[in-house]
């Protein structure tokens, strides 16, 4: 056996069926021995698309996404997936072909320090230097991957090195110093939380991301059944909790509901569950919560205390704490701020202005969570139009809102979509992206249409960089310094070119029926919605203003 195939091999042990990626000269060992193996390996138009492809799988399916690339510009156009999955903690195995041992640190062609660009980026990273740990490695970058708080791991691997004959075993344990991740905490801290929530009069939960990759969104339900404590999300947690459940909220944050951010800001218990508190959410930190005790339950040590002061820190899985805490806790004497909060939600829920003359952007979001009633699997892009996404999909399911929230990746939304219905091929799975952000990757559509997978791409397209512009229009004077474009491109005809279905929509009237076309259409299709270029996302909160401050909404 090669130690080609030896990787191929431990590929296997791990369950690996399928692989994204893009060969080249040092990645050519490792190729070979793909072609027979029986893993399935999905040839990308770019890396970064191969990245970000193996990403959504990852997300949608919960299992470890897995891509593969050469060495030097093969390798450094990974760069932006890979920060983009450790951001959001998705668990990923990148393989990165190194040129041969004897050359490295030689400037050799194609020669890029891959383990050196990516250490922050990744959560752990090998470059693997004798034939006899490559197999000991695939299965502790498979551990690393997806134990703990996950995230991408990357195994960097020298030419010579898969090209050499060797006996090679897939260990059976393993044991790695220093790398412990915690799945059950102290029960005396649950213990006080239940007896805070006797307490509380205002509790609030607000739930991020960590709920999702725990899987523990059940257990997560039946805690809030038996409390009573209404909901609100992060970006990354939208889905875990029903969108049209009567305790759900809403969005927290820059541009969340009223009611979220009101409720936070005046509760007296916030429990953070699977949060980070990024500053999208909190906004001004020293406004955030003031009055409230809080809590944080999450896997990862390095979150408590990191944004926002913490009272009452439960560290473990989720999977572990949650049925324990809905064990022990009982309701406390909360009727009137549930009925403050209902309040809220029905006097301050999240509108726009329909306007018959043209197409509002929000209209269309809110159309296709109508067509697909919350349940399909909708991926987004990176800009306003992700915002809509978050504020007008109501995600009825959880790991079906897909999205690049920590590092906020225009491009990644056409190839995370490929991801997600290679990994779910029996689902319907729609892309919503910004006629900026498509451009950044749009030659994946290549790769839908030679899979023939039936995503949706729609593209709210504003005629150009919306996100940017509103920030414009609101902080600098109207000054629209480099966000619109100076030619017009015909989007339908490039995804046609590319050989999808390419529809084109600019009245109203044409935008349900060409929503309804594509939701029955069985291959890749591709819309190109043309939309008022003027409307902001509303409500917003500048940034590192207090967030019960809010621009309209
Ligand atoms: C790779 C990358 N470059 C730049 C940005 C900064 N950025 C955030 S939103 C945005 C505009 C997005 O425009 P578009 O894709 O048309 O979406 P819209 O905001 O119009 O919905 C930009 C440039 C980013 N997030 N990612």
């Amino acid at each position: 056996m090669t130690g080609a195939q030896a990787v191929v091999a431990g590929l296997k042990a791990e369950g690996v069926e399928l692989v994204f990626g893009y060969p080249g000269g040092a990645a050519l060992n490792l190729y070979d021995a793909l072609y027979d193996s029986g893993i399935t390996h999905i040839l990308a138009r770019h890396e970064q698309g191969a990245a970000h492809a193996a990403d959504g799988y990852a997300r949608s399916t919960g299992k470890v996404g897995v891509c593969l690339a050469t060495s030097g510009p093969g390798a450094t156009n990974l760069v932006t997936g890979i920060a983009t999955a450790n951001m959001d903690s998705v668990p990923m195995v990148f393989i990165t072909s190194q040129v041969g041992t004897s050359l490295i640190g030689k400037d050799s062609f194609q020669e890029a320090d891959i383990t050196g660009i990516t250490t922050p980026i990744t959560k752990h990273n090998f470059l693997v230097k004798r034939p006899q740990d490559l197999m000991k490695t695939v299965k502790e970058a498979f551990y690393i991957a997806r134990t703990g708080r996950p995230g991408p791991v990357l195994i960097d691997i020298p030419k010579d090195i898969t090209g050499m004959e060797g006996d090679f075993t897939y260990p059976e344990s393993i044991n790695l110093r220093g790398y412990h991740p915690l799945f059950e905490g102290d029960p005396s801290k649950i213990e006080e939380l239940a007896a805070a929530i006797k307490k509380a009069k205002k509790p609030m939960v607000f739930v991020g991301g960590g709920l999702r990759i725990a899987g523990a969104w059940s257990e997560f339900a039946s805690f809030i059944e038996k409390t009573g404590i209404p909901v609100v999300s992060s970006l990354m947690g939208l889905g875990c909790f029903p969108a049209d459940h009567e305790l759900y909220l809403g969005m927290l944050g820059m541009h969340g509901t009223y009611t979220a951010n009101q409720s936070v800001t005046q509760c007296d218990l916030l429990i953070g569950i699977g949060v980070r508190f990024d500053d999208r959410v909190t906004g001004l930190v020293s406004k955030f919560a003031p009055e409230a005790l809080i809590v944080h339950m999450d896997i990862d040590p390095a979150e408590i205390n990191k944004n926002v002061r913490t009272d009452i820190k439960i560290l473990g899985d989720l999977k572990w704490s949650l049925p324990l805490l809905s064990q022990m806790a009982e309701p406390g004497d909360i009727a009137a701020w549930q009925k403050q909060v209902l309040a809220w939600k029905q006097e301050r829920p999240l509108r726009f202005e329909e306007n018959g003359d043209v197409i509002k952007p929000q209209s269309v979001v809110k159309a296709i969570s109508d067509i697909t009633e919350g349940s399909a699997f909708l991926v987004t892009d990176v800009g306003q139009h992700q915002m809509w996404a978050a504020q007008y999909y109501n995600s009825k399911k959880p790991r079906r809102f897909i999205t690049s929230g920590g590092l906020g990746t225009m491009g990644y939304g056409l190839p995370a979509a490929i991801g997600a219905q290679l990994g779910n091929p029996d689902e319907t799975v729609w892309a919503i992206a910004g006629d900026g952000g498509i451009m950044m990757n749009i030659q994946e559509i290549a790769t839908a249409v030679e899979h023939q997978l039936p995503i949706k791409v729609v593209v709210i397209n504003n005629q150009g960089l919306g996100m940017v512009r509103q920030w414009q229009r609101i902080f600098y004077d109207q000054r629209y310094s480099c966000s619109r474009y100076g030619t017009e491109t015909d989007l339908a005809k490039v995804a046609e070119a590319f050989g999808a279905k390419g529809i084109k929509v600019q009245e109203p009237g044409e935008l349900i029926p060409a929503l309804q076309e594509a939701n029955n259409y069985c291959g890749p299709v591709f819309i190109d919605v043309l939309v008022c270029d003027q409307e902001n996302v509303l409500p917003m909160v500048p940034a590192g203003a207090p967030i019960d401050q809010m621009i309209g909404g």
